[in-house]
């Protein structure tokens, strides 16, 4: 897919992908970058390559840097390992995390807590007074940083939901006398670019659904899932290979009962693929290719 037809997919009718409360909030990330010692950058593990927002570099500077991968309850492991060890051989600390299980989020809190006494020693060296540490929590919409902050402290504090945009301002929350987190809402870059990306970033639901043409997103899903994870796709909705896109689409609607006046109903059919892979039920994916980067 050329960066036409990847823009394309977010032209439908006149509603903006890159809405106005993303600039605000790169905006006002800028305005806070002078108090944060250290950035957790959170991806979605089963999406590394796409879910990681190039913008984030300016914003940042040369500030440590951890890549966090969540949802990787999600993802298909042996895939996304190439990634992890790509960001590491590009000299990132990357860690990664199941938030629903609370897998490996301790490790977080140890990176932090190395980072923050190395801080203030340079602090107290300066004649400066120790503080906690300043942690900035960053990544594209629905990508679970505001459930990893939820993890840190160990208790609910701030809202999460499967959607892009819960998160609707900067919040500092405190984790303990150490370390605080700012919370902020998912951001996007005003251009997209490399293939396959828009399409990727859709199927993970890291755009709002009305921005998008659902059939396109739809199709890409069952293609990429025959291309990789077959099984998973056969066996999901008992269905075979078959290279008439229409074809498969009417056998996955006889299997969910997707019918209507002896027809298929193509639209519920879109939106029980994107949610099934939402949800899990087509099994652990990752549709960043290390080999097609
Ligand atoms: N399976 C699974 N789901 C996760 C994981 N982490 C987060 N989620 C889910 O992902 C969804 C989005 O989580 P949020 O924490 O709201 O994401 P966010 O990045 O703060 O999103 P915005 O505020 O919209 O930018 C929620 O339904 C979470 O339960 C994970 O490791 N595994
Ligand atoms: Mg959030």
């Amino acid at each position: 897919m050329n960066n036409q037809d990847n823009e394309k997919v977010f032209q439908k009718s006149n509603i903006n992908w890159y809405p106005g409360h993303m600039a605000r909030t790169k905006r006002e990330i800028k305005e806070k970058i002078d108090l944060i010692d250290v950035i957790l950058e959170v991806v979605d593990a089963r999406i590394p390559y796409s879910s990681k927002n190039k913008d984030i570099d300016v914003l940042v500077g040369n500030k440590p840097r951890i890549i966090v991968m969540t949802k990787v309850d999600l993802c298909d492991m042996d895939e996304s390992l190439k990634w992890k060890l790509y960001y590491e051989n590009n000299n990132y600390k990357v860690i990664m995390v199941d938030l629903i299980n609370d897998k490996n989020v301790n490790e977080i809190i140890d990176v932090c807590n190395i980072l923050g006494k190395d801080i203030n020693n340079k602090r107290i060296e300066k004649g400066m007074k120790a503080r906690r540490l300043r942690v900035l929590v960053v990544g594209i919409p629905n990508v679970g940083k505001s459930t990893l902050i939820n993890r840190l402290v160990g208790k609910k504090v701030t809202n999460v939901g499967n959607k892009p945009g819960v998160t609707k301002n900067l919040e500092w929350i405190r984790v303990n006398e150490n370390l605080e987190l700012l919370d902020t809402p998912g951001i996007l870059w005003p251009k997209l670019d490399g293939k396959n990306i828009a399409l990727n970033l859709a199927s993970m639901t890291a755009i709002k659904e009305e921005v998008l043409n659902i059939d396109e997103v739809a199709i890409y899903i069952v293609n990429t899932l025959f291309k990789y994870y077959s099984t998973n796709i056969c066996s999901r909705y008992n269905i075979t290979y078959d290279e008439d896109i229409v074809s498969v689409l009417d056998g996955i609607g006889k299997r969910i009962g997707a019918i209507r006046n002896n027809e298929t109903d193509y639209d519920r059919v879109y939106n029980t693929i994107l949610k099934d892979l939402r949800d899990g039920y087509l099994g652990k994916v990752t549709f960043d290719r290390y080999e097609d980067r």
